[in-house]
């Protein structure tokens, strides 16, 4: 009788062992970390578009390289390849806010086929607009507390401007599959749950060349520097 707590504990030890042998590792995903350390393009003036010739000729969007209304501060990081998983929608609205005379975030990654709310935060009017090829719309002006939506239906790149404050600006990038983060102003990232496979990594950066590198992801957590 003496010896069954350790025919037990054996009995437990072949179990984890079979389970071990039994589980096919390749198939967890992983987790891709990094950081984009290429800093933001230079900001320089920027022709100002139809609708405010009539206010100045020349608009220059320049608030410091390190404020956080600066779009370049923050990269947008996407693996695209063969066969990958399409994005699932969330559950919560992505937002991009109006605060402070800037759009936050301003720089914004959704699935295709999201809806993003714009709310005002501001004590006074702003109004929401882009001419983009991918996205087209004008929100209106509309105060405090008021919100609208849009739905981003097509991948790619959409630019939004304030029509009242014309140092406003921000991007909505609109992407296919599930692999794809914003950085943080410093430039770190995290893509979770990729499944294992090599891809191609891509960096999009305001005014800058995008990067891309063939990567392969395998079953453990991968971290990257990137632009050095
Ligand atoms: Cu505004």
């Amino acid at each position: 009788m003496w010896n069954w707590p350790k025919t037990g504990l054996l009995a437990a030890l072949v179990v984890v062992l079979l389970s071990m042998v039994t589980v096919d590792s390749s198939s967890y995903a992983a987790d891709l970390y990094g950081q984009v350390l290429r800093r933001p393009a230079k900001t320089s003036p920027e022709r100002a578009m139809n609708r405010y010739r009539d206010r100045e000729n020349l608009v220059k969007f320049d608030a410091g390289e390190d404020c956080l209304c600066n779009p370049g501060l923050f990269s947008v990081i996407y693996l695209t390849g063969q066969n990958l998983p399409q994005a699932n929608i969330p559950d919560s609205v992505p937002i991009m806010a109006q605060k402070d005379k800037m759009f936050v975030p301003s720089v914004l990654t959704v699935a295709v086929g999201s809806t993003v709310e714009f709310p005002n935060l501001d004590q006074f009017f702003h109004n929401v607009f882009s001419y983009s090829a991918v996205k087209q719309f004008d929100l209106g002006r509309y105060p405090q507390g008021e919100s609208a939506t849009v739905t981003f239906d097509k991948p790619g790149i959409v630019k939004v401007f304030c029509e009242i404050h014309y140092t406003m600006r921000a991007y909505v990038h609109i992407l296919e599959s599930p692999y794809f983060a914003t950085s943080d102003e410093r430039g770190n990232f995290v893509i979770n749950d990729v499944m294992p496979g090599t891809y191609t990594l891509n960096v999009w950066q305001e005014n800058l060349p995008e990067i891309t590198q063939t990567i392969t992801i395998k079953n453990d957590s991968t971290f990257l520097k990137i632009g050095q």
